[in-house]
């Protein structure tokens, strides 16, 4: 069955497609909010029939039929239609920062770009800037963007290895003659980038198993195909590789493939000091030669809390595993840190309705906070700047007030705060008056343009900002996108003192394609005895699930709830929102 998600993405591609190929704005359109409307709905679209379908706000005939056709055969005669037109290699173009379907569209049919070689080769014959709209200013950022993408190539986003990775582990999960399966590697230690999949299995069929991972849908190439190990090259580029080891020895192979390597090489060096020796078949008895007995059998190997437990040590999550200290903070006895969980966070303080560019009304957004189980939810559309993201006057912003502090008489058992996402100007000043945003519940402020400012520029524009009187919390502070863009790049030891100084919280926008702040910022800013948020940055329903990213690197640094304001009981939070108002 189709989900709506896969869906959308069906008609989000058909949007760009026609774009390129140069369809009018209308039909462009159409697919665009057929994408939105599939995308808001609360059933599963490709179980309805054409009627309901049709009755869709957002979906007419034409599109209604579309969505039956994808729950029938998983894709669309007309996407299908487009995509032989249009070369494959335009995507990792679009995939460039500034290049939107019209620019490459234009690269294409004016320059001759079909793919990023060709790309860099227009723009150095300067056929590029012959271009309408082309300044040099448009060209150096777009030749930025071109050495970011490739130098992050090879890494992929957690967000897109995460899905894939708990596909493979839970079918193959599924066969009868697997009796254990775990994804492993940096995947499991939660790092934003993956440079590859790991997967650990028991089997008491291996060569079974290795036949079944390496026949699977989404495998473009097998590079090895053995029966202890295979690998294999996924149709998106991705390296998965998948051992099998024995059930009894499965943890202590766990610990060895979940790294980092930093955090073996220490756990091997307090073995050797306890007389044992660690690897990945087990925790074994050393003679006074520290050598092994052949065929000995370990001290411990099933669980990984049996191995470290043999070593003198509580179960270190995976996203700990770094030698960043945690051999010490779990010594056995030590009161070690408590991590995070999504559990944990009982509201989200930093959303977008249709008001601007998200795709939830303000009722939908709160009854989807409350099936989260939160009790508070922060409205915080965009700011006037944010005229790409329809960006709220001051108009529209009393009115958006008004109708969120309306909406709180339909919801009493929630917590609803009428807020903004005000942008931080490249000045440091905020985009609306004093005077407005003290009619405001709750203050988000995020910088989103004139990401490349000089370090000294941005640490100021940054501390203006915190130390506003009215701003309650710091979005996205550095605006980076993960394999996209650098961002800002302040002095953070600034940034922390004077959240600290101000109680002005700095945010984990849980998108995994921002994490921003990043996991090293996490540990430092909770050192510096800041508070941080950890928000979706909601624009659609499915975004509430990006949470798992978030509390990810919220564990990467150590993050205990104390410091996490989205942890806070209802009227604890309240307290915390109230000392700025
Ligand atoms: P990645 O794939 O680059 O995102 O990072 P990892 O951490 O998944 O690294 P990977 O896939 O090369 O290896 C998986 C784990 O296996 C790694 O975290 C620790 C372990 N490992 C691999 N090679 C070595 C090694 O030479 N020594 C030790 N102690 N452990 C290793
Ligand atoms: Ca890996
Ligand atoms: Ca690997
Ligand atoms: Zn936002």
């Amino acid at each position: 069955m189709a989900t709506n998600g896969e869906v959308a993405a069906a008609f989000e591609e058909l949007a760009v497609l026609s774009e390129i190929l140069g369809a009018n704005v209308f039909k462009v359109n159409a697919f665009r909010k057929a994408a939105r409307a599939v995308e808001a709905l609360a059933s599963t679209a490709t179980e309805m029939d054409l009627a309901a379908l049709k009755e869709i706000d957002g979906l007419g005939a034409s599109t209604a039929a579309k969505v039956i056709e994808f729950g029938k055969t998983a894709t669309m005669t007309e996407l299908e239609e487009l995509r032989a037109q249009v070369p494959p290699g335009l995507k990792e173009v679009l995939a460039i920062q500034g290049i939107g379907p019209k620019t490459a569209r234009a690269l294409w049919t004016e320059a001759g770009v079909v793919d990023l070689a060709t790309l860099k080769t227009a723009i150095e014959s300067g056929a590029v800037a012959k271009l309408p709209r082309m300044g040099a200013k448009t060209i150096e950022n777009m030749k930025e963007s071109i050495a970011f993408a490739e130098s992050a190539r090879g890494r992929i986003r957690i967000g897109e290895a995460m899905p894939l990775a708990e596909s493979i582990v839970a079918e193959l999960g599924k066969l009868a003659f697997v009796s254990k399966i775990a994804y492993a590697g940096s995947l499991r230690r939660g790092r934003e980038t993956i440079g590859d999949i790991d997967v650990l299995a028991s089997s008491t069929d291996p060569a079974q198993l290795m036949d079944a991972f390496c026949k699977r849908d989404e495998v473009a190439r097998v590079l090895v195909h053995g029966d202890t190990k295979s690998s294999v090259l996924t149709k998106s580029g991705v390296q998965v590789d998948l051992r099998v080891v024995p059930l009894d020895r499965f943890g202590a192979a766990l610990m060895y493939f979940t790294g980092s390597k930093e955090h073996n090489i220490v756990l091997r060096e307090r073995a050797i000091g306890q007389g044992m020796r660690l690897n990945e078949y087990g925790l074994f008895k050393a003679d006074a030669n520290g050598v092994v007995a052949e065929g000995a059998m370990p001290i411990a190997a099933a669980t990984e809390e049996a191995v470290y437990a043999a070593l003198g040590l509580d179960w270190i999550p995976p996203t700990m595993r770094e030698d960043r200290g945690e051999s010490a903070a779990f010594a056995k006895g030590a009161k070690h840190p408590e991590l995070i969980t999504v559990a944990d966070i009982k509201a989200e303080l930093h959303s977008h309705t249709t008001a601007s560019d998200g795709s939830m009304s303000i009722d939908e957004l709160i009854d989807r906070a409350r099936a989260r189980g939160f009790h508070t939810i922060a409205i915080t559309d965009h700011s006037k700047s944010q005229f790409q993201a329809n960006g709220l006057d001051e108009a529209r912003l009393r009115e958006h007030i008004k109708a969120i502090h309306a909406a709180r008489a339909r919801h009493p058992d929630m917590q609803v705060w009428a807020g903004s996402e005000v942008d931080i100007l490249g000045d440091g000043s905020l985009d609306y008056s004093d005077d407005l945003l003290a009619e405001l519940d709750w203050v988000v402020a995020s910088p989103h343009a004139a990401l490349k400012q000089e370090p000294k520029v941005a640490t100021e524009r940054l501390l203006k900002a915190i130390a506003h009187p009215l701003v309650h919390v710091i979005g996205h502070p550095t605006g980076r996108i993960v394999n996209g863009r650098p961002g800002l790049e302040p002095a953070m030891n600034e940034i922390y003192a004077a959240a600290r100084q101000h109680g002005t919280a700095l945010e984990i926008n849980s998108h995994n394609m921002r994490l921003d702040l990043r996991d090293s910022h996490v540990r430092a800013a909770v050192d510096a005895g800041c508070m941080l948020a950890i928000d979706c940055d909601v624009h659609g329903p499915g975004d509430f699930d990006e949470i798992r990213y978030g509390v990810l690197t919220a564990q990467r640094g150590w993050l205990p709830r104390a410091s996490c304001i989205n942890c806070m009981d209802a009227a604890a939070l309240e307290g915390w929102r109230k000392r700025k108002r």
